[in-house]
């Protein structure tokens, strides 16, 4: 299996699982101009990353990815195991990171696909870090008295680690956010996530 990514792109949180999976696996940074070039393009034409190849099996899309490497590594417990209502917890915090909390970054990274008008870009970004907030203190909440989304260790808590990563980067104060904090320290401790990390050099 082989696993393109960028560094510290949502990727990263794919890259956790295959470490979390115990399988062997070759991962290979693209840059971001080579995600738009015909080579990586015939691979995933949305030109973005995670792109996982299992043999001739194309893969593209974190859920889809995450799912499979669940399916494919049941050992490892990837979305929480065989319990109903803790895999659908996993599933659930799992959309909500991919189509919510992710998705709610993209007008800070990249203004520009919402409108030409750099002038326009502040308030667009604005407002989107109102948003991001907002996601956070949900997810904040839901961490309540727990050290995973599921009660157990899943990749929806990879993904989140990942995005905090954004937010602290883009310079978001994480301090309000106890519970969050708490599960980025927790995931800094993971050997898989360790791992990940210095494979991607961050
Ligand atoms: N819905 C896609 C989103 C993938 C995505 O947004 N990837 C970003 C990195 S976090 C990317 O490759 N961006 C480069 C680009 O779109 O040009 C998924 O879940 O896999």
């Amino acid at each position: 299996m082989k696993l393109y990514y960028m560094p510290g792109a949502c990727s990263l949180t794919d890259h956790i699982a295959l470490e979390w999976t115990g399988a062997k696996y070759e991962a290979e940074a693209v840059a971001r101009d080579a995600l738009k070039q015909p080579e990586f393009l015939a691979l995933n034409p949305m030109g973005s990353v995670p792109c996982l190849v299992d043999g001739d099996f194309v893969l593209t899309q974190n859920v889809a990815i995450l799912h499979y490497l669940d399916e494919k590594f049941p050992q490892a417990n990837l979305l929480g195991g065989k319990d109903l209502q803790v895999r659908a917890n996993a599933m659930r915090w799992l959309a909500f990171c991919n189509a919510d909390l992710h998705e709610a970054f993209v007008p800070i990274f990249a203004p520009m696909r919402f409108i030409d008008d750099e002038n326009a870009h502040p308030a667009l970004q604005a407002k989107a870090r109102e948003k991001i907030l907002r996601l956070l203190g949900i997810a904040n909440n839901a961490l309540q008295g727990k050290t995973y989304f599921a009660g157990v260790r899943t990749v929806a808590d990879a993904y989140l680690f990942v995005i905090l990563r954004w937010a602290v980067g883009v310079g978001i104060d994480l301090s309000p956010f106890a519970n969050l904090t708490a599960l980025m320290n927790t995931m800094m401790q993971d050997t898989g996530v360790q791992a990940a990390l210095k494979a991607e050099g961050l």
